[in-house]
């Protein structure tokens, strides 16, 4: 019987001698490489919060003390060893666990999660609840312990809140995993500060000199915290968290779990807020995740006892990535930034042919869309390369920063649409009804990697901000020879047809394709367009047509439907016009083509609609 076998809750890990806690994090590490083995799932980060995860539960009593997990990528072994053990198999699976800390999954999820950054003001907006509650006699007293990356560390909002929390000075413990990676290699001057700490140096040596000198040099980092001392460095150094009046402790081995277990024992009653630096490796404990925690951040399915690295297919980013190499090498005006997304959005090769074009802001999407602004302002085009969902953090920057001057800023909007097992956070579904009312903005949707190019190069000869959305998942590459223009704002007539016309954007493209297979005189459209629409073609259809259906992956609310809607309506047209998008409330996370069918934007979907405008179809489904 293993350790783990003993452990479904807290108060268990709470149970075991002091001792048997190593063996406990390694039942937890191989238990959380057999979950991941089966692919798609965040292996090294989760990998690398093992032991943390074990002394929190130690000596902190959740569900009462309140554990925030940033991101929540990093919480799978928060799951095992807080009721979820026997689901772990779920995970990301439709009806299954979420990939990320979830409030309403669990008593023990502090936060429902997947954008970064978020914890710090989270937590301090719990410590000032829970202080305003105990002093008018409404509530208890519990810990609030945020955990959060290196890299969403780089967010804007966790460095506002640690301004805010410095200057409360709210009690809370926040611990700092600094394993030196976001996804790709972390950036950001305080990042290369932490590789510069004295005590880091003072942690090298205590690591090589092995435990005793940690467990001396521990009882002098808590004594020295005990003391209320703000830093356990120079008062001068220019520690960022000492700066904010923050207490500061580390760095620690993040590894050594009987350690943290002391250390947190003797920093948790501590008045105000402290901040606790702990040092890991991403992927720690498997060897080829450590040696490459990009590829093993999310690696596809391998095998436990041969994990291996295996390539991937040719994707939309890789599409983008590749359009974005080609239009630097002709535009020397040209530059492309990523918010920490440089694996993801296909950049991989492109950081390394222009680095001296080449901007990872971290996870500071407002910086990066703002800083696009400052570069249209003096002559460059910038190339903001940018998830749907993690656009939603440029809104306002959009607005006030690029659109009001119709700055040339381009946006190469990836992962529109639902995204699939990342869920509700992930889903990049609001894009066209964010982007669409903001004047001056102009929207493509590609349907193929031909024309993503030919739409890149020719918003290079426009003004003005112009976003280019496309989906998550697999495309042919673009020939070589492929069309480098585009006729900025016309539509395509795919399939020719006078009755009901289907105006169908991006990846709904193929559904509606084979949805009139077996139809007559059902027409359909690749609307590439959002806006501007192709007026002239809309109004020539609205009136031949007697119905018209608009489908796109993006909430309906606000959409490519509604701007159809809206047109018809100022010029009086009124062929019936059915609606087909994502539906007013949060998809759960499931793969793509589940979400697609639950929102009725697939083949069937569409064939359910044409057959309620008494369309039959020539050869009948077979059940
Ligand atoms: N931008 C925002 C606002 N949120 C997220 N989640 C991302 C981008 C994408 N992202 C992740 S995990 C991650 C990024 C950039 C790296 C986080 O690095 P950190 O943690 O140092 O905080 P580590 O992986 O343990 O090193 C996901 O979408 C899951
Ligand atoms: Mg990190």
């Amino acid at each position: 019987m293993s350790i783990l076998d003993r452990v479904n809750l807290p108060e268990d890990v709470k149970k075991l001698e002091l001792d048997e806690l190593e063996t406990l994090s390694t039942d937890v590490r191989n238990e959380i490489i057999r979950v991941c083995s089966r692919g798609g799932l965040h292996l090294a980060s989760s990998l690398g919060t093992v032991e943390l995860t074990v002394a929190l539960h130690r000596v902190f009593s959740s569900p009462k003390d309140r554990i925030l997990w940033d991101v929540g990528h990093q919480a799978y072994g928060h799951k095992i060893l807080t009721g979820r053990k026997d689901q772990m198999d779920t995970i990301k699976k439709e009806g299954g666990l979420s990939g990320f800390t979830k409030v309403s999954e669990s008593e023990h999820d502090a936060i429902t999660v997947g954008h970064a950054s978020t914890s710090l003001a989270n937590a301090f907006g719990m410590a000032l609840a829970r202080d305003a509650l105990k002093k008018e006699g409404l509530g208890e007293d519990y810990h609030v312990i945020p955990v959060i990356g290196d890299g969403a560390l780089t967010g804007g909002m966790a460095l506002a809140a640690l301004n805010n929390i410095g200057y409360k000075q709210t009690k809370m413990l926040i611990i700092l995993n600094d394993n030196e990676m976001s996804i790709s290699e972390n950036v950001g001057a305080m990042n290369a500060y932490f590789r510069t700490l004295q005590v880091q140096r003072w942690f090298q040596s205590a690591e090589q000199g092995g435990k005793k000198l940690v467990g001396k040099a521990l009882g002098g980092l808590v004594s020295r915290a005990k003391d209320a001392a703000r830093t356990f460095f120079d008062p001068h150094s220019k520690n960022p968290f000492t700066a904010m009046n923050l207490r500061y402790v580390g760095p620690v081995d993040g590894h050594n779990v009987k350690e943290l277990v002391y250390l947190l024992e003797h920093i948790k009653e501590l008045e105000g807020p402290t901040v606790l630096h702990i040092v890991t490796r991403k992927g720690k404990g498997m060897d080829i995740a450590e040696e490459n925690p990009i590829y093993w951040h999310s690696p596809a399915k391998f095998n436990v006892d041969t994990p291996e690295e295996v390539g991937k297919s040719y994707t939309w980013s890789n599409a983008f990535g590749d359009a974005a190499i080609e239009i630097c090498h002709e535009r020397k005006d040209t530059y492309v930034i990523t918010p920490a997304m440089r694996e993801g959005s296909g950049l991989v090769e492109f950081a390394q042919t222009h680095p001296e074009r080449y901007l990872d802001t971290g996870i500071a999407e407002e910086v990066a869309v703002t800083a696009a602004a400052g570069m249209a302002l003096r002559g460059v085009r910038p190339i903001v390369a940018i998830y749907s969902t993690f656009m939603q953090r440029g809104y306002d920057q959009l607005i006030h920063d690029v659109a009001i001057e119709n700055l040339n800023v381009i946006f190469a909007i990836d992962r529109a649409g639902v995204v699939g097992a990342d869920g509700p956070t992930h889903h990049g579904v609001f894009d066209l009804s964010y982007l669409r009312h903001v004047p001056n903005v102009q929207i493509g949707v590609p349907k193929d990697a031909i024309e993503l190019r030919a739409m890149l190069n020719t918003a290079l000869t426009m003004s003005g901000p112009i976003a280019i959305r496309f989906p998550r998942g697999g495309v042919k590459p673009a020939p070589k020879d492929s069309s480098k223009q585009i006729a900025w704002g016309t539509w395509e007539r795919l399939i020719q047809g006078d009755d009901i016309v289907i105006l169908a954007t991006g990846n709904t493209i193929p559904y509606a394709l084979e949805a009139v297979k077996d139809t007559h005189n059902v027409g359909v459209v690749n609307a590439r367009f959002v806006k501007p629409l192709d007026t002239t073609m809309l109004e020539g259809i609205a009136r031949s047509a007697r119905a018209i259906i608009t489908i796109e992956d993006n909430t309906i609310m606000g959409g490519f439907g509604s701007a159809v809607l809206e047109h018809l309506a100022q010029k009086d047209l009124k062929p019936e016009v059915r609606l087909l998008g994502i539906p007013d409330h949060f998809m759960d996370h499931a793969e793509v083509s589940s979400l697609h069918r639950q929102a009725g934007i697939d083949t069937a979907g569409i064939k359910r609609v044409l057959e309620s405008l008494g369309v039959s179809f020539a050869v009948a489904e077979t059940v």
